[in-house]
């Protein structure tokens, strides 16, 4: 071989190292899903099942069930369903006495939305999710064909190298190898920028949203904010010592059920109840049909008991919807007891510790809160902790009947603090790292007198921290 042959045939073959590496880079770089994560209130169990990331189709999805203080063992069954269609293979999750992770391996065999469907033997909770497409844009379809056709031509041009008489022969092979090449590196740089195509029967927001976040479709979007409100239809049946609640979902408009829920602060629906003593029951529902709904209360007062549901529909925002009714159970209800305003406290064994500054209406009000005594808060619903108000309430009544009419329900979050340089998603609760101090900025409305609940969770048990709260006229007397 002459001198400039094998200059082109080192030439080629440097070329075919570094697109090899290329080739390897671009397969690394996909597109990369999060897990999503779903508070269920199955059966006596507070579950949070945890969905991992689905990387390819057919292939297996990993779901971890986290149980907590409280939850007895036993075996979860679980299997991956098409909305409306037959069951897959199921997987058996033992649950163990002791609470935390419990894991269990599906298989996935089509892209796009399913039903994971958790059965305790008595009831089947249905969960959506949503398999992401790989969908493929123009410019990324381009990128592809050039590095396989430049390919190709780099093989042929070192075959013509090694066995051609005349070196100007190679030359063909090796510029088309080029122009392939350039073709290829200049789509791959354009597919950064360029939006891909919509899949059939999708909105082009959506699409996107999913090509970034192959969960997001289970996430709200703030730039549609058009759907109806939904109607709440509540029923509570007795069985044995616990309640079971029935939650109907209807469309204001259409009135037909509700079925387009989103997975939100880590729940499909997050119920709240204020009890006849002024308890604070804050449970997940569990989706069984289409706007059906079902959560499970243990050892229920006698009284009248108020309820909310927040929940978020695709392309409505989130929703929080207060039951007309509530519901009662018989029996003479007891007498509501009085929390302390501030100051230490001992909450189910936890050390707690809460002050406010401020507590003026139309103003920031400040409530912190020292939960144990080191950082070893779980994430709760994706949250160091929950703050629950309602108020302003009447003294000497049943606390549901008065919270029944309070003008104000809301809630606040402490976030998670992030942490720098993180690529994965939010940490899930079995880091035990946060706290001990939990703060929570809220501005109350009215004047009057508050029940606030402060909720954190620490060894996996939720610790509820009810707080009673005078807020007083803000300056100028709001309002
Ligand atoms: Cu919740």
């Amino acid at each position: 071989m002459r001198t400039t042959e094998k200059t082109i045939a080192a030439l080629l073959l440097s070329a075919l190292a570094t697109l090899c590496g290329g080739a390897l880079a671009l397969a690394d770089g996909a597109p990369a899903g999060g897990d999503v994560h779903v508070a269920q209130t199955l059966g006596d169990r507070e579950l949070t099942v945890v969905l991992r990331r689905v990387d390819a189709v057919p292939g297996p999805l990993r779901v971890d069930v986290i149980t907590h203080e409280g939850s007895a063992p036993g075996e979860l069954r679980l299997r991956v369903a098409r909305p409306g269609g037959g069951g897959g293979p199921e997987a058996v999750v033992a649950l163990g006495a002791t609470p935390g992770p419990h894991h269990g391996t599906l298989r996935v065999d089509t892209a796009g939305p399913q039903e994971l469907a958790v059965d305790d033997g008595e009831r089947v909770a249905l969960i959506p999710f949503v398999v992401p497409v790989a969908v493929m844009s123009p410019a990324e379809g381009l990128t592809y064909r050039g590095f396989v056709a430049a390919g190709l031509l780099l093989l042929v041009a070192l075959g013509t190298a090694v066995t051609a008489r005349h070196g100007w022969v190679v030359l063909l092979p090796a510029g088309g190898f080029v122009a392939a090449l350039a073709v290829a590196v200049t789509a791959a740089l354009l597919s950064a920028s360029t939006p891909a195509p919509p899949r059939p029967g999708e909105d082009v927001d959506a699409t996107e949203d999913a090509v970034r976040d192959p969960y997001s479709v289970q996430r709200p979007s703030t730039s549609d904010l058009s759907r109806p409100p939904v109607t709440l239809l509540l029923r509570a049946g007795s069985t044995g010592d616990a309640l079971d609640l029935e939650l109907s979902l209807t469309d204001g408009a259409s009135g037909r059920p509700v079925d387009d829920l989103l997975v939100h602060d880590d729940a499909l629906m997050h119920l709240v109840v204020v009890t006849p003593s002024g308890g604070l029951r804050h449970v997940h529902p569990v989706r069984v049909s289409p706007g059906e709904y079902r959560a499970r209360l243990r050892a229920p007062e006698p009284g009248h008991h108020a309820v909310s549901a927040e929940i978020s529909r695709r392309g409505g925002g989130v929703q929080l919807l207060r039951s007309p009714t509530g519901f009662d159970v018989p029996g003479t209800p007891v007498d509501p007891s009085s929390p302390p305003a501030a100051g230490a406290r001992d909450v189910n064994g936890t050390p707690v510790d809460v002050a406010v500054t401020g507590a003026r209406a139309g103003e920031p009000t400040t409530i912190t809160a020292r939960v144990g005594t080191t950082a070893d808060l779980q994430p709760w619903l994706g949250m160091v902790g929950h703050l629950i108000v309602v108020g302003p309430l009447p003294d000497g009544e049943p606390v549901g009947d008065a919270a029944q009419r309070a003008p104000v329900w809301a809630h606040a979050h402490a976030m998670v603090p992030l942490t720098p340089g993180a690529t994965g998603g939010p940490p899930d609760e079995t880091v035990a790292a946060y706290g001990p101090v939990v703060t929570f900025t809220h501005t109350f409305p009215l004047p009057g007198r508050y029940r606030v609940w402060v909720q954190n969770q620490r060894d996996y048990a939720l610790v509820t921290t009810p707080v009673l709260l005078d807020v007083g006229a803000g300056e100028g007397g709001t309002p």
